[in-house]
């Protein structure tokens, strides 16, 4: 085997869910369209210094008015199944009150685009993009708006229940948590380690409220939670290596797949932070029932390996992509899915995000060659389909990302989408990723 679009052989189970997946801020641009209100991530972007080239949402890739044509792309890939999220701005501006019916319908059309296409919808409730107006009453550091978050999700519900067979609570509550509030390079800019694990409390209780939300409309979809997981490795036999990984493994990990399938926090994580610690203080009776709510299904999102130091620092032992934080190692995609099955018993999983950013260019025959997008995606679906075969019940996977888009604090420089976007002119190009994932897709194989 040379080229990396050489097939494999590898088939996946009958009806496996191939798909792809974006996110509201990151996509729909129209910053101010049908009455949206500003978000964390406009405050955020607007604010110089904090994103790469001062670059913002305000337009991204012009979605909310190309959508249409976006539709057309996804069926002509042969999407099974397309994972998007909705801005909780658009359909309350303020975080609150009555929801936003032009927010709603452009929603509603995107859904109904996707079953004319014979494409199923899984939605995501919040991809980081929240109202402002909530923020300035303390965020998600304020309980209260967790169950603001259960109002909203509450109208959609009401508004697009039935017609979105999959629902996701909040992507990631681990990034908001890491890279919101300890390291400040995302939305909303601060570095308050306390703050940041009563703020991983408020997020997770949020999600348990949704689920509840959801089930109290007595829909039959189904809801659960998307988490990027890490697998944590120790660097080498140093002396603590070992239990500084398990230790790193209790923050990355644990703290939310524990919480949710377990109904409580991982002891040594608790331990670590400390019974004076303001998320420890915050822990309320009955609020680990709530997190607990059973689920339908855990979305997966893996990206890189973690490799942990006595010390309880990080080293890299692959090499990276464009991301400096990523480390491209495929078999952490098996480790991980074989052990959430292994330690969480036998929930539905779907991989939600999965991919990489390439160098890409548009070349002068109209062409974009990401070859190396083409490796990185065949290893990793190669990765799922090992796991499946030792009994992971995997049922979809998704290219993190259907189109370039907003990268948040990285800006417009890393593409990481099947679909070239010239953001000039806002033209559409399938990359050769996206030609050899359309040969994967009708043929059921890698
Ligand atoms: C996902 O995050 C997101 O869900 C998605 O929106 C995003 O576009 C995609 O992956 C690609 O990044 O600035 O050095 O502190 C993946 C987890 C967390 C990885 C934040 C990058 C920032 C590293 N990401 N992290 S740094």
């Amino acid at each position: 085997r040379t080229a990396p679009d050489a097939r494999l052989g590898l088939r996946f189970p009958d009806g496996f869910g191939w798909g792809a997946a974006t996110s509201a801020y990151q996509i729909e641009g129209a910053a101010k369209d049908d009455g949206r209100g500003e978000s964390v991530w406009d405050t955020f972007s607007h604010t110089p210094g904090r994103v790469r080239g001062g670059d913002t949402g305000d337009v991204a890739a012009d979605h909310y008015h190309r959508y249409v044509e976006d539709l057309d792309l996804m069926k002509d890939l042969g999407l099974a199944t397309y994972r998007f999220s909705i801005s909780w701005p658009r359909i309350q501006a303020d975080g609150t009150g009555a929801p936003n019916q032009r927010g709603l319908d452009f929603y509603r059309r995107l859904v109904d685009g996707l079953h004319d296409r014979g494409i199923a919808p899984m939605a995501t409730l919040f991809h980081w993009d929240l109202p402002q107006s909530l923020q300035d009453i303390g965020g998600w550091e304020s309980r209260d708006v967790a169950y603001r978050f259960a109002d909203y999700a509450e109208a959609i519900f009401e508004a697009l229940g039935p017609s979105v067979p999959v629902w996701l609570t909040i992507n990631e509550p681990k990034t908001v948590v890491q890279n919101g509030y300890l390291q400040g390079h995302h939305a909303p800019g601060l570095r308050e380690p306390d703050a940041a694990y009563l703020v991983a409390h408020h997020l997770q209780l949020a999600h348990g409220l949704a689920v509840r939300a959801l089930r109290a409309t007595g829909s039959a979809s189904r809801i659960g939670p998307a988490l990027n997981l890490h697998p944590c490795y120790p660097a080498d036999d140093a002396p603590g290596a070992a239990e500084a990984t398990q230790l790193y493994d209790g923050y990355e990990n644990r703290l939310y797949l524990d919480s949710i399938f377990k109904g409580a926090y991982p002891a040594d994580v608790l331990a670590d932070l400390g019974p004076e610690s303001r998320m420890v203080r915050g822990i309320r009776d009955g609020d680990l029932a709530i997190i607990s709510s059973p689920v339908d299904l855990l979305a997966v999102q893996y990206y890189t390996p973690i490799y942990v130091t006595g010390d309880g620092g990080t080293v890299r032992k692959w090499p990276t992509s464009e991301a400096s934080w990523q480390q491209i190692f495929p078999d952490g995609m098996y480790d991980i899915l074989t052990r959430v099955t292994r330690d969480y018993g036998d929930v539905p999983l779907t991989v939600t995000e999965n991919g990489l950013p390439t160098p890409d260019r548009l070349a002068g025959d109209g062409t974009v060659d990401d070859i190396g997008r083409i490796a990185f995606l065949r290893d990793h679906m190669a990765a799922a389909h090992r796991a499946i075969s030792d009994g992971v019940p995997l049922e979809s996977y998704h290219v993190w990302s259907l189109m370039d888009n907003f990268e948040w604090n990285e800006g417009y420089e890393q593409r990481w989408g099947l679909i070239y976007i010239d953001f000039p002119t806002q033209r559409r190009i399938p990359k050769r990723s996206a030609h050899w994932y359309r040969r994967v897709i009708a043929d059921n194989s890698v």
